[in-house]
């Protein structure tokens, strides 16, 4: 075979010279670095720039050490021009409609030049990426809507971590000119009790006719509620939604009535045809005034200030020791201790306290 034209035959390069420059690279970098810049985070979450909110919350979520120092200082930053939203927390049990009614009410108050925040606190969405994400078909028209801002549970191994960061997540939000927050979370165990505690209004979505244990609803649930919203009031359901709401309305009077001076209501929608949305509204928007006049509304942000401070002292000390690399080492000598019956755990966690 001709040497020439076999295709093994290889041609001798010719030297390319480098097509970015030095000065250009480095420019480049300090661009990029620029970019990334906690000031640039801060100045572009106040401009509202959703890419960058996203990204900051994405801080606030990683478990990377460095990049939560970051998110300190980003929400550090924020804080000032925080707070200055309703924050409104929404449970029921799964299918009753939370996602379907989240669309419908997020939307009337983007039509109202609300700029709305729908969050999600799921302590289950490690398992299955979160509710919101594959509800995200559900809320088609909000996805899309230039004033909503929709973002799925962070995953979590404790439900006060997750807790920790959407709260932290809401400042973000605060600060990128979010007026009304949404937290949305599934009526099961301890999320509602967590929603509660960083939430001004929270509402419990109902069906009608379904006892309250086949709802899995715990009598404490529906003591927090500031309105309880009978869902799926339509078509042959409308009348049992009616019987619904006397019967729950004439249950909460049980109730003493709240710090709040607040009578919880309880109203019929229907999410899926849009009904009885405005009402909603108007009522959370009653309870906002009522609250802001009587004192109650900033009350309570304090006391979850404070809660949330003790908390959030509690989890870093808690990190702090059993992250400790001489306590792992202990901890695990003192559990084959146990095992061996070899000593007791209140001795053992005495020991173990006192390293
Ligand atoms: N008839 C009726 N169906 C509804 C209503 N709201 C939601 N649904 C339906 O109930 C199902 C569950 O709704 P979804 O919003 O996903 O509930 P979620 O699990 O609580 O988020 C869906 O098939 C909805 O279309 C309503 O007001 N009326
Ligand atoms: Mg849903």
């Amino acid at each position: 075979m001709n040497k020439k034209s076999s295709a093994l035959q290889e041609k001798k390069g010719v030297f390319k010279p480098e097509n970015t420059s030095k000065t250009a690279a480095e420019i480049i970098k300090k661009n990029r670095a620029k970019q990334n810049s906690v000031d640039a985070f801060v100045s572009q979450i106040l401009k509202g720039n959703i890419a960058y909110l996203s990204r900051a919350i994405t801080l606030v979520e990683s478990t990377n050490t460095k990049h939560q120092q970051k998110a300190n200082k980003i929400l550090e930053r924020c804080l000032p021009y925080a707070n200055k939203s309703v924050r409104i927390g929404i449970t029921g049990v799964p299918g009753v409609g939370k996602s379907t009614f989240i669309e419908a009410f997020g939307k009337h108050l983007t039509n109202q030049n609300k700029k709305v925040a729908v969050l999600a606190v799921d302590p289950s969405s490690s398992v299955n990426k979160g509710s919101i994400l594959g509800d995200k078909t559900r809320m088609e028209q909000l996805v899309t809507d230039k004033n909503a801002f929709i973002r799925p549970s962070p995953s979590g191994t404790s439900l006060g971590g997750v807790a920790q960061k959407t709260r932290e997540s809401i400042i973000l939000c605060e600060a990128a000119g979010f007026d009304t927050i949404i937290i949305e979370t599934v009526g099961v165990g301890q999320s509602e009790t967590v929603v509660h505690s960083m939430v001004d209004f929270f509402l419990l979505l109902k069906l009608a006719g379904a006892g309250d244990e086949l709802q899995g609803i715990k009598r404490g649930i529906i003591e927090m509620a500031d309105a309880i919203v009978i869902n799926k009031a339509d078509g042959d359901n409308e009348k049992n939604a009616k019987i619904a709401k006397v019967e729950f309305n004439r249950a909460l009077h049980l109730y003493p009535l709240k710090e709040s001076k607040w009578q919880p209501k309880v109203l019929t929608a229907s999410a899926l045809h849009n009904l009885g949305i405005i009402k909603i509204i108007e009522m959370i928007n009653n309870y906002i005034a009522i609250t802001y006049k009587n004192g109650y509304f900033q009350q309570k942000r304090n006391e979850q200030n404070t809660f949330w401070l003790l908390s959030t002292i509690e989890q870093q000390l808690k990190k702090n020791f059993f992250e400790n690399p001489i306590i792992k080492h202990a901890l695990e000598k003192e559990i084959s201790n146990l095992k061996n019956n070899k000593s007791t755990p209140f001795a053992a966690a005495e020991r173990l306290l006192k390293l």
